[in-house]
């Protein structure tokens, strides 16, 4: 393991290219597109620009609990933004997403496309829009839209913070880990005293505050993300497994974990999802096999 080098700041900060971290290629300190491309447009009036990743499944989570209710308007495209390769700077999808990053929603389903990015927003539209996911009663809807913009002010300090520094950082930083672990536990005994007195994170109602706080917060229990179950002592967090577990076992989330994912097994990868049926023939074992 490399060792933490010494660092007294210049006067005026530089971009230094080579930091080593894991997303260093990607990364600027500068906004707005660095080619021109153009978005594929399919056939749904959904189309989601995305990948695989805790923020992406927030969105394709909630899109097939609608379908499944019966929505036939939240049908969608799920087109793969590959972020390792800078897609999120081409022209258009910057034009979908000013802030180039995944996930981003075009709504055709008015007379203009709409655009939508940042997955609350993207979520709370989707809830609104089919008036599902989000209780209407006045008294419960507060409490959902506080624990919904509760996961997306946290959450960067699970993943920009924690999941960075323990395990894409080139070298481990002793400061930097204890900082955002403490903050994480924090935030995962919330969330356990919460959970040991409410189903859900709204009551008894499943919520986009479930479907928002579950790919960071369940992941982290069921070890799914930066491999940090044992370090962070996630199994302690009684409430919170029983919550994680209920949610892992709901149909629409497993399928909309498929979607747009490039890791783990091929036959649970939906690289590109245009249709119902491809969560059955479109699997990525299935066009490995097919190419012979
Ligand atoms: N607050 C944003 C965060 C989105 C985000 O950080 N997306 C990451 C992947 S999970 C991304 O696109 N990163 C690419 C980059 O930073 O260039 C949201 O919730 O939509």
């Amino acid at each position: 393991m490399n060792e933490a080098p010494a660092y007294l700041p210049p006067k005026v900060w530089q971009w230094d290219k080579e930091n080593g971290g894991k997303f260093a290629n990607i990364n600027r300190p500068t906004a707005g597109s660095t080619h021109d491309k153009a978005l594929p447009v399919g056939k749904h009036p959904m189309q989601l620009y995305s990948l695989g990743t805790p923020n992406g499944v927030k969105v394709t989570i909630l899109l097939e609990e609608l379908l499944a209710l019966g929505h036939a308007g939240a049908e969608y495209d799920a087109w793969p933004i590959n972020i390792g390769d800078g897609n999120q700077f081409g022209s258009g999808f910057v034009e979908a997403n000013p802030n180039s990053k995944i996930p981003a929603l075009m709504d055709h389903s008015g007379s203009t496309p709409v655009r939508v990015f940042e997955s609350g927003a993207i979520v709370l539209h989707l809830a609104e829009k089919f008036d599902a996911f989000l209780p209407s009663d006045p008294n419960k809807r507060p409490e959902c839209l506080s624990w919904l913009f509760w996961q997306m002010g946290s959450a960067p300090f699970l993943g920009g913070g924690f999941g960075h520094f323990y395990s894409y950082a080139p070298f481990k930083i002793e400061y930097s880990i204890n900082r955002y672990a403490m903050e994480v536990k924090r935030q995962l005994d919330l969330l356990n005293r919460h959970l040991a007195d409410n189903q859900y994170m709204c009551g008894d109602e499943y919520t986009i505050a479930d479907i928002a706080s579950w790919p960071w917060y369940g992941a982290v229990v069921l070890n799914r993300v930066y491999d940090a179950a044992e370090f962070l002592d996630a199994g302690s967090y009684k409430n919170l497994g029983r919550w994680t577990h209920e949610i892992d076992a709901r149909d629409a989330v497993r399928r909309g974990r498929m979607v747009n994912r490039y890791s783990g097994p091929l036959e649970e990868q939906l690289r590109e999802r245009h249709d119902a049926t491809d969560f059955e023939s479109k699997t990525q074992d299935k066009i490995e096999a097919s190419k012979g």
